[in-house]
């Protein structure tokens, strides 16, 4: 049924993101501002072979992906941003929920960023992607803009769901949200890849879950229905350590969640090194394409708490935290490696930092950035965004059949003459019906004039 769901979303895809996704002309500056990093120097694009170490394991797989990647300085320059932007967003959330701007469910994704940055620098502009509550990382990378996120955190008409999907419920185009039920997004992004093979479009599904989610049933439907389908979709477990308070360990009979799709293949990979995160998701999406789906580990931390409303200490020691941060933070271990081979420098890196911060943490906590005295969706606001009704059922114009042979006994032709007559008048009746007007979304009102509908009332 969540397939089936998944597959009609897909196809609805495009009236619902028009409809949802709405920008202000005003935001245009900022939108533009906090847009995708253009490099403004004539430096040519210098760029390094590297070779990836402990990136993967392998389940069922003959193939892997390439260990040795090229890395270019312009790629450099907007992973990075992507990166910092991403970190710089979810601490002002944290920011702007203590400030209580930001209300409800939060979830922060700081510590996570190489691994949509990386599956994002992978996936062509058809692939899609759908995820958990954990969303704003893959919703500023799928297209929305800083400050339409955080007009949408702040339950603002100018959020990109207008305020009413707040912070785990935001989309974008091919990206399918934000998804508040845990696991609940793994049949749906099925069933988007169910669609993707219906439209033979090339495109790729990437479904996110926890390591959490990992443990339910509905997973497992999930795979055996793709794999029987050989349906193009990665399945992504994005392994944070836990699950809530509970640490994976503890929730999971097999924490190797790579090996968990059973008879379809898995890949771990380093979730914190954002090159293995890019070259996994090429060689995955590749395989999907051709041979259905693969289940791909990435292993990575999150540093905030579960959400907002959890300290993120009570089961874990704050050292933990203290030791990954320090020892294999995706930021810094990125500027480490395009410092080491010296397709940047520090003084660049530092600007880079500062065009971020100067962009977006400023704005934000200095209350520019939220737009506060936009309005809240109101129930008027809402009536007038609906969609439009559907129209109505096509008259029927074709004549009722009727049986060749009379059940009277009486001469067939006698019959198919007296049914070409009545399917004669069943045509005038049909016209007769048609000659009213039945344009779409046109209703008749009893004077006969035409109205659109009041869709408050539909
Ligand atoms: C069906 C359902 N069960 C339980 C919950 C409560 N819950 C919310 S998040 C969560 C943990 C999920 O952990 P994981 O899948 O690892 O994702 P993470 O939060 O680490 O990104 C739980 C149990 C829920 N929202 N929905
Ligand atoms: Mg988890």
């Amino acid at each position: 049924m969540k397939m089936l769901l998944g597959v009609q979303r897909a196809l609805r895809h495009n009236v619902s993101h028009q409809l949802l996704i709405r920008k202000a002309s005003f935001l245009d500056k900022f939108c533009k501002e906090d847009g995708k990093h253009k490099e403004k120097t004539d430096k040519p694009d210098k760029s390094v072979e590297l070779t990836l170490e402990n990136a993967f394991k392998l389940y069922n797989l003959d193939d892997e992906p390439a260990d040795c990647v090229t890395l270019k300085r312009s790629e450099a320059i907007k992973f990075y941003t992507e990166m910092q932007m991403i970190r710089r967003m979810e601490n002002a959330c944290a920011e702007l929920y203590r400030k209580k701007i930001i209300r409800g469910f939060c979830h922060l994704y700081a510590g996570q960023e190489a691994c949509c940055t990386g599956m994002c620098a992978a996936m062509s502009p058809e692939d899609t992607a759908i995820t958990s509550y954990r969303s704003h990382g893959w919703t500023y990378l799928m297209g929305v803009s800083i400050y339409d996120i955080m007009a949408e955190l702040a339950q603002k008409q100018t959020g990109c769901c207008r305020g009413k999907g707040g912070s785990m419920h935001t989309w974008a185009k091919n990206f399918f949200g934000g998804n508040g039920i845990v696991g609940s997004q793994v049949p749906i992004g099925t069933g988007i890849g169910l669609a993707h093979a219906y439209r033979c479009n090339d495109a790729v599904s990437i479904t996110l879950y926890g390591d959490g989610a990992a443990n339910q049933g509905q997973l497992f439907e999930s795979f055996n229905l793709a794999c029987l389908w050989k349906l193009p979709v990665v399945f992504v477990c994005e392994n944070n350590k836990y699950g809530m308070g509970t640490a994976a360990t503890r929730a999971a009979c097999n924490p190797d969640y790579y090996t968990r799709g059973d008879y379809i293949p898995g890949i771990w990979v380093n979730g914190m090194d954002i090159l293995a995160v890019r070259s996994a998701t090429e060689f995955c999406i590749e395989r999907a394409k051709k041979c259905g789906p693969l289940v791909m580990e990435l292993e990575t931390y999150r540093y905030y708490g579960h959400s907002m409303s959890d300290p993120g200490t009570s089961y874990r020691k704050r050292e933990e935290i203290e030791q990954v941060r320090k020892t294999n933070d995706p930021i810094t271990r990125f500027k480490t490696l395009c410092l080491n081979h010296k397709l940047l420098t520090e003084e660049e890196f530092k600007k880079l930092r500062g065009t971020v911060e100067r962009n977006l943490e400023h704005k934000l906590i200095g209350k520019q950035y939220v737009p506060l005295g936009s309005p809240k969706p109101t129930p008027k606001s809402e009536i007038k965004d609906l969609p439009p009704p559907p129209p109505p059922p096509s008259p029927t114009t074709e004549p009722e059949k009727k049986p060749s042979t009379d059940k009277n006994g009486k001469d067939p032709k006698a019959a198919k003459q007296s049914a070409s007559s009545d399917s004669k008048s069943t045509t005038t009746d049909a016209k007769t019906v048609s000659a009213e007007p039945r344009t779409s979304g046109k209703r008749q009102t009893p004077n006969g004039k035409s109205k659109t509908p009041d869709p408050s009332h539909e």
